[in-house]
């Protein structure tokens, strides 16, 4: 059998090398031509995919990509791996996925499976996949197979993975439940658990990443408490922890990155609203993470009077660019907040990032610098926002002058020479 994935990012690239590393003929399907260049060269441009192995099944011709949508005529079965953001009115945007419907109805033939893994609103799938492809006259459940399975990649997990995560498959009719489940079946490793609908599946993908949404809100506000109550929110974290069931820790941090944790949820409220209801729990937990860049500016300009110094002409050193540590991606990464901050008090900042070599925050294009004993030594305070294992906390424990530290990274340090502070 041929397989389409529609969509070679973190989600798709991964999903088409375990196909094609479980014997499929693959067919990568991306508008990007440099991404499809780059994997036809099997050159890899994902963290969590290992180059050998894509080099590997492109050499051997079991995956090759293209811009070609055409070619999805030859696929018996497609997933669509595309990105499904929010417009700047907080609204989902599921334009790519409609645009990636439309190029699959174009090339559906009988017996097709189609599966939506893209992050959505519950019945996205049946209210906008379905009926893009039965306007081609092909029925769902007897022509054709449409499913939804929500995508569970952790970028930088280096225990779970495509492989072994275990895979949520909800089809239109049980026909096409099964058809789906089946082909999960024969590639990963993980449990496929089957659900009766897509709107199933849509929903706990959203529940899964508002509960983490509303559980990192919970801890930033309670470091926000704790700060005016002059208590440890790390240590009392790490005390609740001793519990071994029914509590899980989430810690708080600058604000919340990345591209599914502070969108998801937002889904869900703007359907909510179709349905005459309104998530309160979601919007709280978003201004609680949203403020958390102000919060962290508002510490290190406490810190700095302590100096006698403003925030404005002061050296600042800021650790991390990447929404959360050992990755290289930035996008909604909280640290292009405080960006804006430091920029707005004209702050003299300078930005750090192993990972990361240079990004943009409101069309301004910066390049992250060295962490040479220097800049530490000259800078008014360390800002820590991302906890990279790559940084010497050693180092910047005994040669930064103050530090204020949004994830805990010190925890390790024997003995912190510079003024520290944490969230
Ligand atoms: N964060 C905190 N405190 C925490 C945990 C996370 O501030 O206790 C922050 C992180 O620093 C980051 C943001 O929240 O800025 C999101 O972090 P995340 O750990 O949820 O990671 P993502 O967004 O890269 O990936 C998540 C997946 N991660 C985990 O389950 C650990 C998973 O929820 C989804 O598979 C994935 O989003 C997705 O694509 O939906």
């Amino acid at each position: 059998a041929v397989i389409g994935v529609v969509g070679l990012g973190y989600v798709g690239l991964p999903l088409a090398v375990e196909k094609a590393k479980a014997g499929y003929k693959v067919i990568g399907f991306d508008i990007l031509p440099n991404r499809v260049e780059q994997v036809n060269q099997g050159i890899n441009y994902i963290g969590d995919v290992v180059d050998e192995e894509l080099k590997e099944i492109v050499k051997n011709g079991q995956l090759r990509a293209t811009t070609d949508y055409s070619l999805i005529s030859e696929v018996d079965a497609v997933a669509i791996c595309v990105p499904t953001p929010l417009d700047k009115y907080q609204q989902p945007n599921v334009s790519y996925v409609e645009s990636s419907a439309k190029s699959i109805a174009k090339y559906l033939h009988p017996d097709m499976l189609v599966v939506l893994e893209s992050t959505t609103y519950p019945g996205t799938t049946e209210e906008v996949v379905q009926p893009i492809l039965e306007e081609t006259g092909l029925k769902v459940g007897k022509d054709f197979y449409l499913a939804y399975s929500p995508e569970r990649v952790d970028p930088g997990n280096k225990v779970f993975n495509t492989k072994n995560t275990p895979k949520v498959v909800g089809g239109v009719t049980p026909e096409c439940t099964k058809v789906a489940a089946a082909l999960y079946r024969s590639v990963l490793d993980g449990e496929v658990h089957v659900v009766s609908s897509p709107k199933v599946a849509e929903m706990e993908k959203i529940l899964e990443n508002t509960f983490r949404n509303i559980n990192i809100g919970l801890a930033n506000e309670m470091a926000i408490l704790c700060n005016k109550m002059g208590i440890d929110i790390w240590e009392v974290i790490d005390a609740a922890k001793t519990k071994p069931y029914g509590f899980m820790a989430f810690y708080p941090g600058p604000g919340l990155g990345g591209h599914c944790i502070p969108i998801d949820p937002f889904y869900l409220t703007w359907k909510a609203r179709e349905y005459n209801y309104h998530t309160r729990l979601i919007e709280v937990a978003g201004e609680i993470n949203n403020e958390m860049p102000d919060f962290v500016v508002d510490r290190i300009m406490k810190i700095l009077n302590r100096y006698g110094k403003a925030l404005n002409g002061a050296k600042v050193a800021v650790l991390g660019v990447a929404y959360k540590k050992d990755i290289d991606d930035y996008r909604e990464s909280p640290v292009m907040e405080i960006v804006k901050l430091l920029e707005k008090y004209n702050a003299d900042f300078v930005t750090v990032d192993p990972h990361v070599k240079n990004f943009r925050v409101d069309g301004k294009e910066y390049e992250t610098v060295e962490l040479t004993d220097e800049l530490l030594e000259t800078a008014d305070i360390v800002l820590i926002t991302t906890d990279h294992s790559a940084f010497d906390y050693e180092k910047i424990g005994s040669k930064a002058k103050a530090i204020f530290d949004t994830r805990n990274a010190m925890k390790g340090v024997q003995k912190i020479e510079a003024d520290y502070e944490k969230l």
